[in-house]
């Protein structure tokens, strides 16, 4: 794979009600993030982080803080491009799920065809109509997808294909989500699924819908898809969710697949962490997709 990989962190929190995951990218590079990529043979640069507007102004309660999380996510656009142009492998460090619609939209920007694995508790598909809370990290892979909010990938035309849309570790999926998810032909592979077929089966044939005429696959991983047991400091968490063998046999399948052509790590909260657990685990997963394995 590319050898020369940038760090972006993206210090956001707006998406959501519970606050603390805008210390997420810190918490990733704590773990010492970017000393263990430089180990694993790549050259890395830390492009730094983008820091949205703090407001306690929500604007429209269906899209909360929608213009700050608009700007942000723009400025995040602006770096992951760069990042393209300059021919890097970019990791971008939320910060909760809605900076996906940022970091995608430039991954869009800078290939014919983007597939995407999603790896998450919830399903992010929810919409300015049929959105039960009006927090935003609950909506960008629909915005990906050009199925609003259009505000949210305001930075390119492109969209993503729902075809090649994969998500893992589905099992907090609202009612009308779960029929838009359906109507629109997006493969949701539930805990359910992982746990019947198995991780590997399951990554398989994730690996094979997302890469089906694309250039490569966007890997967007919300730490949630881990059971709480496991990653307690996130910003979301529900029970029952992937073992860390199940997450590290994605992240490993999806390095030996070589389609990878970026990653998103999100919603770490370190106010809800123990000793930085969920950020050290966030490392691993990312080293994981790198190449890095145990023997
Ligand atoms: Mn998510």
């Amino acid at each position: 794979m590319n050898k020369n990989i940038n760090i972006i962190g993206i210090q956001m929190d707006l998406g959501a009600v519970r606050k603390g995951v805008d210390m997420g990218p810190s918490a990733i590079r704590h773990a010492g993030l970017l000393f263990n990529i430089k180990a694993l043979g790549f050259n890395v640069k830390d492009m730094g982080d983008v820091v949205p507007a703090v407001t306690v102004d929500e604007g429209n309660p269906k899209l909360r803080y929608e213009k700050e999380i608009n700007e942000a996510n723009d400025r995040l656009f602006s770096l992951v491009d760069i990042s393209y142009r300059t021919g890097n492998f970019p990791i971008i460090l939320g910060g909760d799920h809605c900076i996906a619609a940022g970091s995608i939209s430039a991954s869009l920007n800078n290939h014919k065809n983007v597939g995407v694995i999603w790896m998450d508790a919830h399903g992010d598909f929810n919409d300015e109509k049929i959105t039960p809370s009006g927090n935003m990290h609950g909506m960008p892979l629909s915005a990906l997808c050009g199925l609003g909010p259009d505000s949210m990938v305001g930075s390119t035309d492109k969209r993503v294909n729902p075809k090649n849309v994969v998500i893992v570790g589905a099992r907090s999926l609202d009612p009308e989500e779960k029929i838009k998810l359906k109507e629109n032909g997006v493969n949701v592979f539930s805990i359910s699924d992982v746990h019947t077929m198995g991780m590997a089966e399951t990554m398989n044939q994730a690996i094979r819908i997302a890469s089906e005429g694309t250039d490569g696959i966007h890997l967007s991983f919300d730490m949630d898809a881990l059971d709480p047991s496991e990653a307690p400091g996130v910003g979301t968490p529900v029970p029952n969710g992937l073992t860390l063998r199940e997450a590290f046999i994605a992240c490993e399948m999806l390095s030996k697949s070589e389609k990878l052509i970026a990653i998103d790590l999100v919603e770490t909260n370190p106010l809800l962490d123990e000793k930085n657990r969920t950020g050290i685990l966030a490392k691993e997963l990312i080293l994981a997709c790198l190449g890095s394995t145990n023997y």
